[in-house]
């Protein structure tokens, strides 16, 4: 059966005909962590799932198959940000720097044919079809928070797999301790790319453990969906626990490098946005505090402010990354 949404006015399946099978496998899932003692972080997760499977895709592009995520603190039980937000308030400079330029304008990219090229001190350098990324590993949906650093947050289901899935089939040598992605910058389809916004390609960065850590997606799409285009279709970074920028959107290379590579932003304001960026409520800004955020959707005149977590809440996961260093310092 087909209902409508009365937020977008679309056909959307009954709730009826999604969830048993998730809820099949999910209950299946459980049954397995309870046996070996895991139980505790799965109910969450669990909880989460089950809110899921309530919230139809839009049906608006191609659906991606995966499977409920299954790495421990992927998924969160707060409400989904409602897809039209997640989609029309939107930072991608090449499409402009208004929130509302990406949705606007986005129609122009290109994502098919598309390539990843994978380069620089791996055993296996390749370039990769984006259909035979997307076969790579088994995609995962992952309800992560995602941070800007401007202050507003948003809790989006993402479809991809761990960005270490593909970094293990590359070989990357003992002498690679950064990764570094290379989005499209491509005039033809990018209005701002050419204009002195940022120095182009947008770049970005991340230690090694870090891009190895099972909670970085490499995103091919978000709400049961292929991204679009305005999100960073065809692939994209999602790093929950570092402010936004540093979730790269439109992928074309992974740079495997010895030493810290630079970033778009820091290269653009060095003591403003440093190479680590981690989501931190006690380092501010320069110019504002970090202590809070305000989540898209619950922007109404009495709508609370909440209190930003250390490391976007993932510190259980990825805190001891950064034993013994100074996060001020290497903020
Ligand atoms: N190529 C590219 N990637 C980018 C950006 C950008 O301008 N260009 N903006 C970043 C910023 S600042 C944020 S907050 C997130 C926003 O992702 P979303 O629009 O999917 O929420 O994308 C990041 N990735
Ligand atoms: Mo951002």
């Amino acid at each position: 059966m087909l209902i409508r949404n009365h937020d977008d006015g679309f056909l959307h399946p009954a709730g009826s005909e999604i969830t048993p099978r998730a809820v099949h496998d999910n209950r299946r899932d459980l049954l397995k962590l309870m046996a070996t003692g895991a139980a505790g972080a799965a109910l969450a997760a669990w909880a989460g799932r089950e809110a899921l499977a309530q919230t139809p895709r839009p049906g608006k592009l191609a659906a991606l198959p995966y499977v409920p995520g299954k790495v421990a603190g992927a998924t969160t039980i707060e409400k989904l940000t409602d897809y039209k937000d997640a989609s029309t308030y939107n930072n991608f400079y090449e499409f402009g720097v208004d929130k509302s330029d990406p949705a606007r304008n986005a129609h122009t990219l290109k994502t098919s044919p598309w390539t990843v090229e994978v380069e620089g001190l791996v055993n296996k350098p390749g370039k990769f079809a984006i259909e035979d990324l997307l076969k790579l590993s088994p995609q995962e949906e992952r309800i992560y928070r995602l941070r800007c650093v401007e202050g507003w947050s948003m809790v989006i289901p993402w479809v991809g797999y761990s960005l270490a899935e593909l970094i293990k089939r590359v070989e990357p040598q003992g002498s690679a301790k950064y990764v570094e992605f290379v989005t499209l910058a491509d005039k033809q389809t990018m209005p701002y790319v050419g204009r002195p916004v940022l120095d182009w390609p947008y770049t970005e960065g991340l230690r090694m453990d870090e891009a190895m850590h099972p909670l970085t997606l490499l995103a091919f799409g978000m709400y049961g969906e292929v991204l679009p285009n305005q999100n960073g279709a065809p692939v994209r970074l999602v790093v929950p626990w570092k402010y936004g920028f540093k979730s790269a959107k439109s992928l074309v290379k992974i740079r495997f490098v010895e030493k810290e590579p630079g970033t778009a932003w820091n290269k653009a304001a060095k003591q403003e946005y440093g190479f680590y960026s981690n989501v931190n409520p006690e380092v501010d800004h320069p110019r504002w505090s970090q202590a809070t955020e305000r989540r898209i959707g619950e922007d109404g005149l009495f709508a609370k402010k909440r209190k930003t977590l250390m490391f976007n809440g993932y510190e259980a996961q990825v805190g001891q990354l950064y034993a013994g260093m100074d996060l001020k310092k290497f903020y």
